[in-house]
């Protein structure tokens, strides 16, 4: 069992990423099982879920003329527009039904302001609105942050990202997380990543 100061932080694992879902993942529910098995490891596992409103800005259907996966220049900068998914109170918003993770703490929902993304959850896309996740983490006395869930090349790796920056230590759970991968997303984001002390585990190195 992993002691107080380790924290399982479960991205986004949502009927919307999932293969038949609004904003498909390949693979995405194998994620669901293996991360199933890591949470009894940990005592102590935080959620995430993506919570947009309904006109949220990263949605393409908001862009007159512009298609799913475009990119848009925002005030905060580049966003890639995506087809609408994760509306808040929604089906595709939930958690996978099979998701069993009943020691869960804490779910941060975030990108639910109408006009900033948050891949991170940690910190919304403007890059200065924090989703409190820092300070909860550090009230806990996490030091280390196991990171796993969808999408390794989004919501996984800023959220990795932000615990570096924030002064965590932070480990992607490779086999427990699947990518969207659009245009080399995936192998950009491992190039930050490893830049940054990420670190890439497998789930075994933490069920053995
Ligand atoms: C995500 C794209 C848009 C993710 C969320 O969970 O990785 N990706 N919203
Ligand atoms: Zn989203």
């Amino acid at each position: 069992m992993k002691g107080a100061d380790e924290v399982l932080l479960v991205i986004d694992v949502q009927n919307d990423f999932m293969p038949r879902g609004a904003l498909p993942v390949a693979h995405g529910d194998e994620v669901v099982p293996v991360i199933n098995r890591l949470a009894s490891a940990f005592s102590h596992v935080v959620l995430t879920q993506d919570w947009h409103p309904a006109k949220h800005i990263s949605f393409a259907e908001h862009h007159p003329g512009r298609a799913p996966f475009d990119m848009a220049t925002l005030s905060y900068g580049q966003q890639v527009l995506w087809p609408t998914h994760c509306v808040q109170d929604t089906d595709g918003a939930a958690l996978h039904r099979d998701l069993h993770v009943p020691n869960a703490r804490l779910v941060i929902r975030k990108g639910h302001h109408v006009d900033v993304d948050s891949y991170s959850a940690f910190m919304e896309a403007d890059r200065k609105t924090p989703t409190g996740l820092t300070g909860y983490l550090r009230d806990v006395g996490a030091k280390r942050v196991y990171c796993c869930g969808l999408a390794t090349d989004y919501c996984v790796a800023w959220s990795a990202l932000d615990a570096r920056s924030a002064g965590f230590e932070a480990v992607i759970i490779d086999d427990a997380c699947r990518a969207i991968d659009l245009d080399g997303s995936l192998a950009r984001a491992w190039e930050q990543m490893t830049a940054a002390g990420v670190s890439r585990i497998g789930s075994t190195d933490l069920l053995r």
